[in-house]
Parts: C-alpha cells; sequence; structure tokens
C-alpha cells in the first residue's frame, strides 16, 4: 500500500505498529474489543488513575466534566458506547484505525465528523512516553473536548482546512496549528491558565511542566499566523505554548481562508520554536 510504503521509507524501513490488513478504504477496522487481555485492561486503569491525580487545577473544566460523564476508568472503553453518547451530544462518531492513517484520509474523517482512535495500546514500559499515538492518548486526550460544541465544530473545520490545505501547498504551515491547538493548547480561564490539549493531557510529565512558573517555555497568546509560522519539538516538551480565550476563538480564527496566509508564510522563515517576538506578553511569569 502507497501510505504504508512512503512510511517505511520516511523512517528508515521502520514500520508502524498497528495492523493494516483488515482496514477498509477509510483505513476503519473493528475495534475487536474482546482481543484486549487483562494485562493491557490494568495498563490503562493505571494510566488512567496517574492522569486523573494529575488533572484537577490543570485541565481545563470541560475536559474534566467530559472525562467523568464518559466513565472509562474500568479498563479500555467500547468505542462504540462512547461513540453513540458522543453523537448524541455533538453529532461526532468515533471510528476505530489501526494507528496513523494519511493525512487525506485523517482530515476526511475530521470534515465528517468522525474522530479516528488507535485501537491498540501502548506497552508498560512505555508508560511515560510513547512516539506513535495509542488508544489512551486518542481516546482520554481527544475524546472529552469533543463533547464540547464549540470546539468539536472547530475540529470540523480544521478538517475542512486541512483538505484545503492539501491544494495549497500549506499542510506543513495548518499541521503546526493542530499540534499548538488540538495537542499543546493552554486556554486562559478565571481561575488561571488551564490544559485542553490532548498531547499534554495524556501524558505524565508535560502536565505539570507546562503550568510550571519559572521554565524557559513561553507562554503567549494565539495569534493564527504567527502559529503557523512557529516550529515545533516532537521529541522534547513544548518550548511554546500558545493560549486562548476561548474555543469560540479557535472557531473564529480558522473561520476565513487561509490562502493568503499561505502565501505570506512561504516568503517568510520560520521561526524557532522558543521564539518571542518584540510587543508579545508572556503569560506565565
Ligand atoms: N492519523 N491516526 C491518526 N492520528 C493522527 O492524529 C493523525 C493521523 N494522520 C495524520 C495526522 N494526524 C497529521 O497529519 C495531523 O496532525 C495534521
Ligand atoms: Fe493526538
Amino acid at each position: 500500500d502507497d501510505f504504508l510504503a512512503t512510511v517505511a521509507e520516511k523512517s528508515n524501513g521502520a514500520a508502524l505498529r498497528g495492523n493494516y490488513e483488515k482496514a477498509d478504504e477509510q483505513y476503519v477496522v473493528a475495534q475487536d474489543w474482546d482481543a484486549y487481555t487483562e494485562e493491557e485492561h490494568e495498563l490503562w486503569r493505571k494510566l488512567y488513575q496517574r492522569q486523573m491525580e494529575l488533572l484537577p487545577g490543570r485541565a481545563c473544566d470541560e475536559f474534566i466534566a467530559a472525562l467523568h460523564k464518559m466513565d472509562a476508568s474500568g479498563g479500555i472503553p467500547k468505542f462504540e458506547r462512547t461513540s453513540e453518547e458522543l453523537f448524541a451530544a455533538t453529532g461526532w462518531r468515533i471510528v476505530a484505525v489501526p494507528g496513523l492513517i494519511p493525512e487525506l484520509t485523517f482530515f476526511e474523517h475530521l470534515a465528517n465528523r468522525r474522530f479516528p482512535i488507535t485501537v491498540w495500546l501502548r506497552k508498560p514500559e512505555e508508560f511515560n512516553y510513547i512516539v506513535e499515538p495509542d488508544v489512551f492518548h486518542d481516546y482520554f486526550g481527544h475524546v472529552p473536548l469533543l463533547f464540547n460544541p464549540v470546539f468539536a465544530d472547530y475540529m470540523q473545520l480544521y478538517g475542512k482546512g486541512g483538505l484545503k490545505a492539501m491544494k495549497l501547498g500549506g499542510l506543513d504551515y495548518l499541521a503546526r496549528l493542530y499540534w499548538y491547538t488540538v495537542e499543546f493548547g493552554l486556554i486562559k480561564t478565571d481561575k488561571g491558565l488551564r490544559i485542553y490539549g490532548a498531547g499534554i493531557l495524556s501524558s505524565g510529565g508535560e502536565v505539570e511542566y507546562c503550568l510550571k512558573p519559572g521554565t524557559p517555555s513561553r507562554h503567549i497568546h494565539l495569534e493564527i499566523e504567527r502559529c503557523l509560522q512557529t516550529l515545533y519539538k516532537i521529541d522534547s516538551f513544548q518550548e511554546t505554548y500558545f493560549v486562548i480565550d476561548n474555543f469560540q476563538q479557535l472557531f473564529d480564527g480558522t473561520a476565513p481562508d487561509f490562502t493568503p496566509y499561505y502565501e505570506r508564510l512561504k516568503q517568510l522563515d520560520a521561526l524557532p520554536a522558543n521564539t518571542l517576538l518584540p510587543g508579545e506578553v508572556e503569560l506565565l511569569p
């Protein structure tokens, strides 16, 4: 298959972890919940418990409230049940996938209000760190906010934007927006900064790190074009966190046509991940 061949090539022959043999043309598979072992359910419970202890006072209220309703503390959940609750709340569904999927397919799912979740769980020795997204990251990190109507609409808009960006040569820029919002975003509340990004909320260390004052990392207000211009780190804690005022800001910021942004950005150098521009304010002194 083209996608798997390209991935293998880019990663010096290392294959993706999932089993893609039974995937349909949208890369959807059956979750096959009965195939999870008791050891895997136990690992899930440990991951879940550790994260829950870290979330109060750090995760945004919307995330914590939805997570409690999802009731997935007892073991790897059945996607079907959550999918029905999610559909009733915001019209989104969950689809099971073998692992990373092609960008085009990923965007098509989002644009149609389907969130792809990887079926496999990490190994015990990957408790704190994992390279490819697994079921814990995808489900625990991403699904709760899809219960929020405004965030859910933003995710669909992002998927549509992804399909457009592929035609406009804007994908490298748009991917930075996903990274710095959906994966590593912070939100300002009247109780202080809170986390809404799935990459942080599903990881042990960064939950604490990203809100700690006095680290070398930046915490700056999200401006869309500035974000699109900013490189990111995939193998360390983020050097910049972009802070939003509310989820409506994400939706409104993503609603315009990005064509002129991409045209301007192609004339500019990317900004290093630790940039602080003149006039930008550190929000976590
Ligand atoms: N596939 N399963 C899966 N999950 C992702 O988050 C994902 C993907 N394919 C492509 C992709 N993400 C990226 O291109 C986006 O982050 C932009
Ligand atoms: Fe993710």
